[in-house]
């Protein structure tokens, strides 16, 4: 944008000044790519990520720092921990960098008004992805490009219902949740719990955060199996904390896949190879690469055109079957 030219040479003096003291945690808040400031009129967008907990999590990286390339966006990416106040303080330096647009995956859903106030109050529009904000203002964000969640956990437990239609018998399921207060994990929950309490022969026994990590997942499986000798089914809000329940499953000389049924969510490529040969029952997929659209939505708010409020991706589920079909063409 023309108009922030000065802006933006001003802006990279302080980026200089800002990647020699800032340090602290927040990542890498100054990798930018390609040619930054210096007369073109390149749309400069500050993207602060959650993290790099998962396999949709790397893929989805990519996607965005590809799809900035192809867009010719000059992309300053932050990588923030899991942890929401590196996220603040990587919005904050934006906003003081005065980028055109900034785009961000919220960590967890609350606690975001202030700092998004700040933004709106410099003129710097803001897009929601991947994970949404509980503000109840909602003139703080141009947009919001992302799964429904709920939508997710709903198929999720339809499965299961499904699979469990001709029996009378209790079904006892673990819930491996994911980040305690971010949206995936409140809402692949609420869609869950929605379909599966319309019969009351399915029981939650365990319910637990492993935190969207293979670890975590690895080791609350494991006092899960501990304390809860009969355990039909788990449902784990990710592809990899399920990998990580696998792997405490067969530690404790039971098979996934029979004696425990297991439903996960992403799709991801070592989801998909679990599915594949049998260890993971069913997976609902979750789409990591949103950078395109997000490109496209960056450009078009930079020109005050409108956007619709909320931008739903588009998704399917895979059964062992559809698995080994999909594989060989998967891109993550
Ligand atoms: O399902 C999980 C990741 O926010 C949709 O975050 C994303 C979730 C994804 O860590 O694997």
């Amino acid at each position: 944008m023309l108009k922030r030219i000065s802006a933006l040479i001003l802006a990279g003096a302080t980026a200089l000044t800002m990647a020699g003291c800032s340090g602290g945690g927040d990542g890498d808040s100054s990798a930018s790519n390609g040619s930054s400031g210096g007369g073109d009129d390149k749309i400069v967008m500050g993207f602060s990520q959650v993290g790099a907990e998962s396999g949709w999590r790397t893929a989805n990286t990519k996607s965005v720092q590809e799809s900035a390339k192809e867009a010719g966006i000059d992309l300053k990416f932050s990588d923030a921990q899991q942890k929401q106040e590196n996220q603040i303080k990587a919005i904050r330096s934006y906003i003081q960098q005065k980028v055109d647009v900034i785009a961000f995956s919220p960590v967890v859903e609350s606690g975001w008004d202030t700092v998004l106030k700040e933004a709106q109050n410099a003129k710097i529009p803001v897009i929601l992805t991947d994970r949404a904000v509980d503000s109840k203002d909602t003139s703080l964000y141009k947009t919001f490009l992302g799964s429904d969640f709920v939508e997710e956990g709903k198929k999720a437990g339809q499965w299961l219902v499904d699979q469990y239609k001709d029996s009378k018998d209790t079904v006892n399921i673990v819930e491996l949740q994911g980040t305690t207060g971010s949206a995936p994990a409140n809402d692949r929950k609420a869609g869950f719990g929605e379909i599966i309490s319309a019969d009351p022969k399915f029981k939650v026994i365990a319910s637990q955060s492993g935190d969207f990590t293979r670890a975590k997942g690895k080791e609350v499986m494991e006092a899960f199996l501990k304390s809860n000798p009969k355990i039909d089914v788990l449902y784990a809000h990710n592809d990899d904390m399920g990998l990580g329940a696998i792997e405490a499953i067969e530690g404790a000389g039971k098979v996934p896949g029979k004696d425990i049924k297991i439903i996960t969510v992403d799709a991801v490529h070592d989801g998909m190879q679990a599915l594949a040969d049998g260890k993971i029952n069913y997976i609902v997929e979750c789409s990591p690469l949103l950078g395109p659209q997000l490109m496209d939505l960056a450009k078009k708010v930079v020109k005050g055109e409108q956007v619709p409020p909320r931008v739903v991706t588009e998704e399917t589920t895979f059964t062992q079957e559809q698995a080994k079909e999909a594989l060989p063409n998967r891109k993550y």
